[in-house]
């Protein structure tokens, strides 16, 4: 094994911090909401020590029309205005429920309402009345800095995408909150920009762009977006649908729309995979796939949740089976933007950036 001299430029933006919802709702219960800023803090403590990476604090190139490319210009809107407007919004509910003297003045807007590409018989004019909405379920709520924060985030991938561009080999966007949940006109699972969306879009100008997801769960926003482009490939592995969030896509039937067949490859693989092994095979398969595109760039949707311990999440990898993932995937020398999505083992995610970036580091 060859030792690499070079440290890898990793992005971040303290920004994040703001944007930290108190809950997530369980069957009745209130548990932590698990996408929380302690999951960058470690895993920036960890690379600090590892020595690995060389940090860059990138001030913001994003604008609301660059990222018209990949969000839908209402939706951004709609989600800086409640963002910069969130006590308003709320109170307004709260008042309906009698319920204005209990706030407390950091709330998010947990969004409880079917998203309006969902609602079939809702008729144009109509949709003028009212307040649309584009949150698809209740683990993407918006509070006062989140806004910030997801420009911050999406910013993140965009340099690091100009980076790529510029001639970097390998780039790590450490970006929070993640992306791949969220589509053109929608946004859920924690995510609101789609940040490997606005990457591969800005590295389109190279040439054709790779796409490979191994977060735990599908990335159904962005297999969304370019599901019938020819110029993207979109891999994914992930928990087996229906049983796995998002439940409803993520099947291997699904390989892209009838303009760009064969341009989506998706790997669901049964719960409760223990065998490093069979996650290995599939990784292989989604390389040679990627391979065979000759794609001029690569951007890896980077989940750490497919680890044994992970609280929502149930594969069973280990720390090291992150080393062996960073080693492939920087063995088939693409230049490479690195994308940060979910990983929620606290203790342990930090463990696992240095394992990949190992792998990635000592091909
Ligand atoms: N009862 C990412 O890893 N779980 N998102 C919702 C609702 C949502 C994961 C459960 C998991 C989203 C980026
Ligand atoms: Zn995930």
């Amino acid at each position: 094994m060859e030792r690499s001299s070079h440290h890898i430029i990793t992005l971040y933006s303290p920004i994040h911090e703001g944007h930290h919802p108190p809950n997530e709702y369980l069957h009745g219960h209130l548990v932590p909401f698990f996408e929380m800023p302690q999951r960058l803090h470690n895993i920036h403590a960890a690379l600090t020590e590892s020595n690995m990476v060389e940090w860059r604090e990138p001030s913001l190139e994003i604008t609301k029309d660059i990222l018209a490319q990949t969000v839908s210009a209402d939706m951004l809107d709609y989600l800086e205005y409640t963002s910069t407007h969130v006590a308003d919004v709320i109170r307004a509910d709260f008042d309906v429920y009698k319920m204005g003297d209990t706030l407390n003045g950091d709330e998010y807007y947990y969004e409880s309402v079917l998203p309006d590409r969902m609602a079939q018989f809702l008729r144009s004019d109509d949709a003028v009345e009212h307040r649309p909405t584009y949150i698809f379920d209740s683990v993407s709520p918006i509070g006062a800095r989140t806004w910030e924060a997801v420009l911050a985030s999406a910013n993140l991938a965009y340099v690091g995408a100009g980076l790529l561009l510029d001639g970097a080999k390998e780039v790590y966007a450490l970006c929070r909150p993640p992306g791949h949940h969220a589509g053109y006109d929608y946004m859920g699972g924690y995510c609101y920009i789609n940040n490997a969306g606005v990457a591969a879009n800005h590295l389109k100008g190279r040439g054709k762009v790779a796409i490979l997801d191994i977060d735990y769960h599908h990335g159904n926003g962005t297999q969304a977006l370019f599901w019938d482009d020819t110029e993207v490939l979109f891999v994914s592995i992930h928990g087996e649908p229906p049983a796995e969030y998002p439940h409803y896509t993520g099947f291997a039937a699904e390989k892209g729309g009838e303009n760009a067949p064969n341009t989506t490859l998706n790997f669901p693989l049964p719960l409760g995979t223990t065998d490093e092994a069979v996650y290995l095979a599939a990784l292989d398969q989604a390389l040679d796939a990627i391979r065979d595109f000759d794609p001029a760039v690569l951007v890896v949707s980077l989940g750490f949740d497919a680890f044994k311990l992970d609280p929502i999440s149930d594969f069973k990898l280990e720390i090291a089976s992150y080393m062996r993932i960073g080693r492939r995937i920087a063995a088939l020398g693409l230049p490479t933007l690195y994308i940060q999505e979910g990983g929620y083992h606290l203790e342990s995610l930090g463990d696992m950036a240095v394992s990949f970036f190992r792998g990635v580091l000592y091909t």
